[in-house]
Parts: C-alpha cells; sequence; structure tokens
C-alpha cells in the first residue's frame, strides 16, 4: 500500500470497514477515490477501488430489485422543523452543520466531501430544529436523491462561499432548484400549494466572512438580494453571526409557539405547542387533545398585542409567544 495517503483517505477507509449495507460501501469508496491522490505508485490501488465500487453497484442493484434498501437520502424528521443546506461544492455546508448542531460531520478542503445527508439538532431558544448537511448540487450520483430530501424539507439555507462571486452561485444553485420544480419564495411570498411544486422558504447564508477577501462580495450579497429573500453573512468556522443565523432560521419556518396554562398557574415556557404560522385557538386546542376543539367554550390569551386574561374567540390568530388558558 503507499504510505503517502492523506489522513481523510484513513478516515474514509475506516468507515468503508464499518459499513454495512451497499449503498454505504459505496459512499464509502467513492469517497476514498476523490481523495487518492493520482500518481504512479496508487495506480493499482485505485483500479482495485474501482472494480470493488462496481461490484458493489451490481450488487446494490440486484439487491434493490429484490428487496428495499433503506434509502440514505430518506432522512427522517425529527425537532420542530427540517432545515436542509444546500449549496455548490466546498462553501462550508459541513462546517455550518458543525458549528449549529451536535453533528460531526467530515470537513475538508477538497470539493465533493459530502456524499451522504447527515442531520444534526440545533437549539434555538426552547426549540430544537434539525438541520441537515447534504452533498453539493452537480454531483451526479446523488442526483434523485437530493432531489427528493430538499422536497421534503420544511425550509432550505443555501450555503454561498463569500470569497467567489455569490450572485453567480445564487443563480446557479436556482436553476438547479428549479429544474427539479423547487422554487425558492420570495419574501412576502405565499406557500401556495400546487401539484408537482414544491415552494420553499430559504434563507441566503454567506460563509467565510472571517476571510480578507469576502468583505466586497458579503455587501454586494446584502446590497442586492436582502430585498427579495433574507440574507446574512457568517463565519461557520470563527463562529461569527452564527446566533443571528439561528433567529434568522427560525423565522423562515412560519412556526409560532403558544403555552398551556392552568387557571391561576404560570405557563411551562420550556414546553410549546408548535403550530404552523395562522393557526387559531381552534387548531391550538386540537393539539392539546382531539376533543378539546370541539369541547372549547372560550379562551383567555397573555400575549403580546392582548391585555392580560383576555377572552378570545376560537377563530382567534396566535401570535409566537401567546400563552392560551383553554376553558372546556
Ligand atoms: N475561512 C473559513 N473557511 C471555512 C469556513 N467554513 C468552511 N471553511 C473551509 O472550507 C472548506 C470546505 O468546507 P466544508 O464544510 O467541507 O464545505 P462543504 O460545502 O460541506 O463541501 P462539500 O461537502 O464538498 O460540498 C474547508 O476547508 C473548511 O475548513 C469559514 O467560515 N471560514
Ligand atoms: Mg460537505
Amino acid at each position: 500500500m503507499p504510505a503517502n495517503l492523506p489522513p481523510q483517505y484513513k478516515e474514509a477507509e475506516e468507515r468503508y470497514r464499518q459499513a454495512k449495507t451497499p449503498p454505504e460501501k459505496i459512499l464509502a469508496l467513492e469517497e476514498m477515490l476523490a481523495i487518492i491522490p493520482h500518481h504512479k505508485g496508487t495506480d493499482k490501488l485505485i483500479g482495485q477501488l474501482r472494480k470493488r465500487l462496481s461490484q458493489h453497484k451490481d450488487e446494490s442493484q440486484r439487491r434493490s430489485s429484490t428487496s428495499r434498501q433503506a434509502d440514505p437520502f430518506a432522512v427522517k424528521k425529527e425537532g420542530a422543523a427540517q432545515v436542509v443546506l444546500v449549496g455548490l461544492p466546498n462553501g462550508g455546508k459541513s462546517q455550518i452543520l458543525g458549528s449549529l448542531t451536535n453533528a460531526v460531520p467530515l470537513i475538508a478542503d477538497y470539493p465533493f466531501t459530502t456524499r451522504a445527508p447527515l442531520p444534526g439538532m440545533m437549539k434555538f431558544e426552547n426549540l430544537q430544529v434539525q438541520i441537515v448537511d447534504s452533498p453539493p448540487f452537480m454531483d451526479e450520483f446523488v442526483e434523485s436523491g437530493l432531489a427528493n430530501l430538499i422536497r421534503n424539507a420544511d425550509a432550505l439555507a443555501i450555503i454561498l462561499d463569500l470569497t467567489e462571486d455569490c450572485a453567480t452561485q445564487i443563480e446557479l444553485i436556482l436553476e438547479e432548484l428549479n429544474r427539479r420544480r423547487i422554487r425558492v419564495l420570495k419574501r412576502g411570498e405565499e406557500k401556495r400549494t400546487e401539484i408537482g411544486q414544491y415552494p420553499k422558504r430559504a434563507l441566503l447564508i454567506g460563509n467565510k466572512a472571517d476571510l480578507k477577501e469576502a468583505q466586497g462580495n458579503c455587501r454586494q450579497l446584502l446590497e442586492r438580494f436582502s430585498r427579495d429573500y433574507p440574507v446574512l453573512c457568517v463565519s461557520a468556522k470563527e463562529n461569527l453571526n452564527l446566533e443571528e443565523a439561528k433567529k434568522e432560521i427560525f423565522s423562515i419556518l412560519d412556526i409560532v409557539r403558544a403555552y398551556t396554562k392552568a387557571p391561576g398557574k404560570a405557563p411551562d415556557r420550556n414546553d410549546p405547542v408548535i403550530l404552523h404560522k395562522g393557526s387559531r385557538v381552534l387548531d391550538f386546542a386540537s393539539q392539546i387533545h382531539k376533543d378539546f376543539a370541539q369541547k372549547l367554550k372560550f379562551a383567555r390569551i397573555w400575549g403580546k398585542e392582548k391585555y392580560d386574561g383576555q377572552m378570545v374567540p376560537r377563530e382567534y390568530i396566535l401570535l409566537d409567544g401567546d400563552v392560551i388558558e383553554l376553558h372546556i
């Protein structure tokens, strides 16, 4: 075996050794092939890896025609919402996942590092939001899986590399999304459901703001795009502006948090009822108990726009932070 293989190669090799299913083995082998330096000393090894890869692909195809494999791109939702990170190779998606959540992704300075989605949980105030790192666009191997992952997401964070022109990246990414019938909504645009279309809210995040060459691009990004989309510049590596990013992620989720309260007692602020923006007292009641909406006589509210304890009708539309006392 050639001695001068980079440590990332060894890590990928270890993942390959531990892989249990053909898709996992394929992903690890693809990683190894992407990392391995090409020179005379590695020709033979590359040949062996390629052969093994094609054997696993054959095996995987044979298996999937007989039994259903667990799809690595089907990420089970957890927490209040699922936000998928999308972008071009090397923008820092994995670094952002690593900085915002408890997940430990592979981060590296070569493109196409990430080959399969990886979820992590981000704490924001009293909520947990699932953030999912994804392989970059332009990776043919992940084509249909990636599209389905994004279509299924509650919202997107589009990660841009501030060391390069952002308008070009945005144009490319939006085009790739449109091609897959995923449309990024502009500020204030309603999320109307249309068959076969996938409208998504998205936050544009310019990353690597710690670098000198990022300054001009960050300014341009904010100037040109903040009218149409929520935008901000961060450094995932140096922890710049990440708290702001969490806030912005929450705000594109169109979520309101409301709290239950028993008469004469204080609400439990650690345990929000999570509802879509536009939900009514009625919807809140039926989340607490399926019979409550029907039985509800009246409700009292403690909130930003009401007097404490004011009675509100069943159709009252909730705001984030409202505390509700249900009377049945
Ligand atoms: N200076 C600086 N470098 C960063 C920052 N975020 C990521 N990087 C570097 O950029 C490179 C790519 O980071 P990744 O997180 O692997 O990028 P990615 O978008 O996941 O890449 P792919 O998986 O290939 O699509 C790595 O060398 C990171 O160390 C940042 O905020 N500042
Ligand atoms: Mg990555």
